[in-house]
């Protein structure tokens, strides 16, 4: 249907077709954003649909449809699902993208061991599965609840779906650990797929972008006789808490999955160095097409648990695991246009708008296009036919452009000197080796809207606040309707919209005959915000956005300063330089200069101290790290290791101290508690000696930790 024709010409009977079709389509639209996370158009294009169904409402008030889009806040995002805590977080692997990248990871490994030449690393190798990882809880040999990933530390209860997913036993037989934590990867197969779609079809429904949508649209029923109807498959390859361990190998494990009645893949192999592993890489690569499910790699694994045991986590990942990457897929587009667009942090980031294409089964209309001297080195203009490139789940890139396709008129693109967004100058930082940042940044800092309601969305997202029913669609909609500017707002709206309803509910809702009765999805919003008044001060500081400040530096943050009143106060009292705030937070090992400089630029915004300010009086109080994660017998201390350690790593002496909740620093002050010197230690063991501290050997270290 035309949608050009001007409202004030529309007839009734256009208007009334044309409200029937935008609550169709709107409602596809909502469907593919907040269940399938996979937009179909861009946010401007749907902005323009439901602007274009509001202006029809008001010229036709009494056509208004009872679904229609303004009755609703958007699309409710999937709720219903019970939120299920890992009793042992599901972790994601690092990646490996060639063969370099093996070698060091066997070398790291081996190192962190400290294993001589002639002993072994026998290493497993599997494909990676592209699909979603589940944990199934087996109490007593019965299946008792089974969740998805979620953040990794809290998934949802979907035991129901889970239980029609073939390869996923409901029991397990006699000798099974008591309680049993088998995790894997859920999976469509591309056979299975096409026929899910040529049904999807038939019947008149959107058809799935790829079998990883498909799968995920599928677990994510709140009806599991839908799931029941989808062909889902599972292949099972590590486990989470376990009441006792029934083998000493990865493998062994594996093995006793198949026993027990998971599938497992058959490609499964142990091999013993990196060449073995990079055969059995290029061997899967070749075949990748013929295994009849989508892999995006392979994961190597330490076959020993032992050593698993020892090489421990690092941030989120396991060091003992890496994913070694297939080479990502490519295809040639037309690119249409090039968005600026302004980061949280004010970065300018050009965003290449593409004519539609699919790359490796997925459809891609945007990639990045990363920076200016990026687009300059390879002449990318507005016109030009480029070659596209997606390797798993990272955003698309443009790898060239195809010389000989260039349109005649095209000119370089000029970048813009003023940020698009509030016309501030931008600037380039300098970098601590001296050189200047190839990233143009906007200096508006909080004045710019789009820096502004960028943070907001990092505020709000999964791995900070990650409020039920309030992501990057709604913050955009609450600014727009300016419910919301900062953080804090967040935190009012129930307060500044209960008593007096009709402001905020005529937009979320437009009901004009409901005024007084909040939606049930608005209380559900109210609800939920209320819920993360009580937040980890580590996500807290993580969600303030602060320049180089991710979540490992908020946690190490949060362990150090351990109060928000403590955070604001340490941090209101950085200078520029020197200082004794300064000097404690670079002595903390994983902090450095760089950090420090951010986190005093963030502390000198008046706006910033403010909006912390307003929100502990909103009634938002962080708490202090779970117990467990500072309970060790070495909690608070901090210990600095020098000179040669004879038994173990550095790598994992460091690791093993941070498990028992001590921090490792790099030099030592008044401040250090112990310090483990072994032969050839200089002058960190002289200064110990002069400020008389504890100083143990490696032997007197070990005994120590073993005690603890
Ligand atoms: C540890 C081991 C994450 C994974 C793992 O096919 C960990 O092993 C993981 F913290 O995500 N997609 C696999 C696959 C994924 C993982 C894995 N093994 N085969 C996969």
């Amino acid at each position: 249907m035309s949608r050009t024709k001007p409202v004030a010409e529309l007839t009734r009977e256009e208007a009334a077709e044309e409200l029937n079709a935008l609550a169709q389509e709107i409602a596809v639209h909502d469907a593919a954003y907040y269940q399938e996370d996979a937009p179909r158009i861009s946010d401007g294009d749907y902005d323009a649909l439901r602007q274009r169904n509001g202006d029809i409402e008001a010229r036709f008030p009494d056509l208004i449809r009872d679904d229609s889009p303004s009755e609703r806040v958007g699309a409710a995002p999937v709720q219903g699902f019970a939120k299920v805590t890992h009793s042992v977080p599901m972790l994601s692997l690092g990646n490996a993208f060639d063969a370099e990248d093996i070698d060091d990871f066997i070398l790291r490994v081996r190192k962190f061991l400290t294993l001589g030449e002639g002993q072994e690393l026998l290493l497993t190798s599997e494909p990676k599965i592209d699909g979603l990882s589940a944990s199934l809880r087996y109490e007593n040999g019965v299946l008792v609840r089974g969740a998805t990933r979620g953040d990794g530390r809290v998934g949802e209860n979907i035991t129901e779906n889970l239980k029609t997913v073939s390869g996923i036993p409901h029991t397990l037989p006699e000798g099974a650990p008591e309680v049993a934590e088998v995790r894997g990867e859920v999976y469509m197969s591309a056979e299975d797929f096409d026929a899910l779609n040529e049904r999807q079809k038939s019947s008149g429904k959107a058809e799935f972008a790829n079998p990883r949508n498909a799968a995920a649209g599928s677990l994510r029923q709140l009806d599991a006789t839908i799931t029941a109807t989808r062909p889902l498959r599972f292949f099972a390859y590590a486990w989470g808490e376990m009441s006792d361990l029934p083998a000493q190998t990865q493998s062994g494990m594996v093995g006793l999955f198949a026993a027990w009645g998971f599938a497992v893949n058959p490609e499964f192999r142990v091999c013993s160095g990196a060449q073995e592993l990079l055969a059995h890489w290029q061997d899967i690569e070749a075949r990748r097409a013929l295994l009849g499910y989508d892999v995006d790699g392979m994961v190597y694994k330490v076959d020993a648990l032992d050593y698993q045991n020892r090489l421990g986590f690092v941030s989120r990942a396991p060091r003992w695991a890496i994913a070694h990457k297939f080479p990502a897929e490519q295809a040639t587009t037309v690119l249409q246009d090039i968005d600026i667009q302004v980061g949280r942090t004010g970065a300018l980031t050009p965003v290449a708008k593409l004519q539609e294409v699919t790359v490796g089964g997925v459809r891609v209309s945007n990639a990045t296009l990363h920076n200016a001297d990026e687009i300059a080195r390879k002449d990318i203009r507005i016109g030009d036919t480029v070659v596209v490139q997606r390797a798993g789940d990272v955003i698309p890139q443009i790898v060239r452009v195809v010389d000989d396709a260039r349109p005649t008129g095209t000119v370089p693109f000029a970048f813009p000197e003023m940020c698009p967004a509030c016309g501030s100058p931008t600037t380039r930082d300098l970098r601590e080796d001296g050189e200047t940042d190839v990233v143009l940044r906007c200096t508006g800092g909080l004045a710019c809207e789009a820096q502004a309601r960028e943070r907001l969305k990092h505020f709000v997202s999964r791995q900070a606040l990650d409020i039920e029913g309030l992501g990057n669609k709604q913050i955009d909609d609450y600014w727009a309707a300016g419910l919301v500017r900062g953080p804090d707002d967040i935190f009012t709206l129930r307060a500044r919209y209960t008593d007096d309803p009709p402001d905020f509910w005529r937009y979320t809702s437009g009901a004009r005959d409901k005024i007084g009765t909040l939606k049930d999805s608005v209380v559900k919003l109210f609800d939920a915000i209320d819920q993360r008044r009580d937040i980890a001060l580590d996500r807290f500081i993580f969600a303030l956005g602060i320049r180089h400040v991710g979540e490992t530096t908020a946690r190490i943050l949060a362990r150090h300063f351990k109060t928000l009143a403590a955070f604001q106060e340490g941090g209101a009292a950085l200078a520029p330089e020197g200082g004794e705030t300064r000097e404690a937070l670079e002595n903390i090992d994983g902090i450095g200069r760089t950090l420090v400089d951010a986190l005093q630029q963030f502390f000198a915004v008046d706006e910033n101290r403010a909006m912390l300010e307003a929100l502990v009086a909103a009634g938002v109080a962080p708490s202090p790290l779970a117990e467990s994660e500072n309970s060790g017998a070495l909690s608070g201390k901090t210990i600095v290791f020098t000179g040669t350690l004879e038994t173990v790593s550095r790598a994992e002496a460091k690791a093993r101290a941070e498990m028992l909740g001590a921090r490792v620093a790099g030099s030592v002050s008044a401040k250090t508690d112990i310090v483990v010197a072994g032969p050839g230690a200089g002058s960190k063991r002289k200064k110990a000696e002069e400020l008389g501290l504890t100083i143990l050997d490696e032997q007197a270290w070990l005994e120590l930790a073993e005690k603890s």
